[in-house]
Order: structure tokens, then C-alpha cells, then sequence
């Protein structure tokens, strides 16, 4: 979020985009993109190769957990154990086949001073020397919340519309990059009213927390409200715990009841009847697949400003 001068401008840049995807159908031509994934993905994946190749550019995938070398990420270590190749070879190599490389690196949430440290990412940015594009790291989602935001902008009625992150139930820790991503990416855009809700215990960091209301009170924070994003992440204090999976805050109906009719988004993947019943997530209001769909216009506006910047580099 910090490389973005203005995010509405940007914002206005991915609509436009959806509307023209081949606009810029040259711009990217004879550029590689390089994915590389450490975890799965379904949307990130296809959306940014998808995206890279309306701007006419080659991608190059790989599922570097999976296929290639297990990478040694410390410096200065006797590398007699498991790991076959230290990521200052693998990422200054990759960097000789692509123009711009996206990593997906989830965090361990075992060390959360590593993992906020962002190690794998910086590695990259050390070592590859090309621009390197996040696919969700340790900490944040960017390309998740400029889709979410564009959505918001598609959908909303009201100049300043009442947006709730809601904490959700679910059976396994996840990492806290999309909803510190969105918390970030919500309290930059000056015409969103903003409300975070979560039982006790899911603070999330402070940086991202920003000057947002955070509320115990899962219905008080529906009340009136025009957008309810619902995540699950796993605890910041007690670094990566699960401390509840109660299913009284799964979005149902009758909670939907007390907005001000409004839209249910979730970057998905999503655990139905766990996070929200089938019948929100059924029904008219819920956006997910919008939402998702947006990722392409999104990604295309982020690859368009890394070309540029390469090109007038
Ligand atoms: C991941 C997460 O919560 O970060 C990816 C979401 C886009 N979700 C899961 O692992 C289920
Ligand atoms: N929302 C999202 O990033 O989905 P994937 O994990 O499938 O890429």
C-alpha cells in the first residue's frame, strides 16, 4: 500500500481496466512475470497470470515449495541439513528469467518477529534484483484489498459507506495478512467508515489497527452497516493460537437483518456454515464471486504501474 501514491487513482485505473482489458494489450510484451507460490492459491494464481497476459506479458509459474529446491532463507549457515539451496542463488537466478516476480509466502505463525520481519519477501527484494510483486506474504494481501476496495467503490450507494470487518469461526489458524491488508487499505480511503470486530484476544497489530473503532459487540458493529467482510485469522497476541471457534459469530441471516441491507464480501477461499450460512452467502447480497472476479482489474492496475516504472525507470 505504501507504493501507492493514490489509491483512488489506482482504483479508478482498475475499473477503467475492467471495462478495456486490452487497452494496454502492448506494454507488457516481452516482459516475463514469474509466479512463485510457497502455498496454494486458486484466485491469486489465475487473476495475475491472467492479468499479466492482458498486458501482454509471458508468465512463467512454480510451486516452489513443491517443485523446486528446499531454500535455505539464513545467512551464514553450514547447510549440512534439509535445505538444498540458499535463496540468494534461487532468488538472483530467477531474477535473470523474469522482469517482475510475484511471491506467495505465507506466514509460519510460530515467530511472529519473523514473520512481521517479512524475511522471504525482503530476501527477494535483496537478491533478485527485479521488482517483486506480493501475492500475500507473512503480513499482507495488497492485491486482495485493492479488489476489495474497487468492489466497494462498484457497489456502494452512499458517499461514505459503513464497511465491518467481522471476525469469523474456523477450524484451522490462518494468518492475519488479509485482514490487516483490508484494515490497512480501509483506513487509508478517507470516505469509508470503518469498524473492526472480533471476540477478545484478536487485536490485531496496532499499525494496522490505525484509528479504526474496534468493538466485542459483533451486532452492535452490523448496525446500519453497507459492506460486512468476514475473515478468520488466528490470534496476534497469543501468536498463531486458535482461541475460540464459536459459531455464534458465523454471519447468518439474522445478523445480515441488522445491516443497513448490506453486501457480504470474503476474498475466499471460504468454509461455508462455518465463517456464513448458506443462505448469505446464497443470497443476492453476498458479492464474493464479484469480488473475486475483480481481482484480474486489480492485479492489471498494479502489473500496468510496475511496467511503467521499469519503462521510465
Ligand atoms: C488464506 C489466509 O487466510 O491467509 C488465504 C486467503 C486468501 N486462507 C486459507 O488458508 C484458508
Ligand atoms: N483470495 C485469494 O487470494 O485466493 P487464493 O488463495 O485462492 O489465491
Amino acid at each position: 500500500m505504501k507504493d501507492v501514491p493514490n489509491l483512488m487513482v489506482l482504483v479508478q485505473e482498475a475499473l477503467l481496466l475492467k471495462k478495456q482489458p486490452f487497452a494496454e494489450s502492448q506494454l507488457g510484451k516481452n516482459k516475463t512475470l514469474g509466479l512463485l507460490f510457497f502455498n496454494s492459491s486458486l484466485r491469486t494464481r489465475l487473476s495475475t497470470q491472467k492479468a499479466a497476459q492482458n498486458l501482454g506479458m509471458n508468465v512463467i509459474v512454480m510451486n516452489v515449495s513443491q517443485d523446486g529446491w528446499a531454500l535455505e532463507m539464513e545467512d551464514g549457515t553450514v547447510m549440512n541439513g534439509d535445505k538444498v539451496e540458499h535463496v540468494k542463488e534461487a532468488a538472483a537466478v530467477i531474477g535473470q528469467y523474469c522482469d517482475i516476480i510475484g511471491i506467495r509466502s505465507f506466514a509460519s505463525l510460530t515467530d511472529r518477529d519473523k514473520d512481521y520481519q517479512e524475511e522471504v519477501v525482503h530476501k527477494f527484494v535483496q537478491y533478485a534484483g527485479v521488482p517483486i510483486l506480493s501475492l500475500e506474504s507473512a503480513t499482507r494481501h495488497p492485491l486482495q484489498s485493492l479488489a476489495d476496495l474497487v468492489t466497494i467503490e462498484e457497489l456502494k450507494t452512499k458517499d461514505k459507506p459503513k464497511v465491518i470487518l467481522t471476525w469469523a469461526p474456523h477450524p484451522k489458524a490462518l494468518p492475519q495478512a488479509v485482514p490487516n491488508s483490508f484494515a490497512e487499505w480501509m483506513n487509508r480511503s478517507e470516505d469509508i467508515d470503518f469498524v473492526i470486530t472480533h471476540p477478545e484476544g484478536y487485536e490485531l497489530a496496532e499499525e494496522f489497527v490505525g484509528n479504526a473503532r474496534v468493538t466485542y459487540n459483533q451486532r452492535e458493529a452490523f448496525e446500519g452497516a453497507d459492506f460486512i467482510y468476514a475473515k478468520n485469522w488466528s490470534s496476534y497476541r497469543d501468536y498463531g493460537q486458535i482461541l475460540s471457534k464459536d459459531l455464534d459469530w458465523t454471519v447468518n441471516a439474522e445478523k445480515m437483518g441488522l445491516t443497513d441491507n448490506a453486501k457480504f464480501m470474503h476474498c475466499l477461499p471460504v468454509r461455508r456454515n462455518m465463517i456464513v450460512t448458506d443462505e448469505v452467502i446464497d443470497s443476492p447480497n453476498s458479492v464474493v464471486i464479484q469480488e473475486a472476479g475483480n481481482r484480474v482489474c486489480a492485479a492489471q492496475a498494479v502489473l500496468k504501474h510496475m511496467l511503467l516504472n521499469m519503462l521510465y525507470a
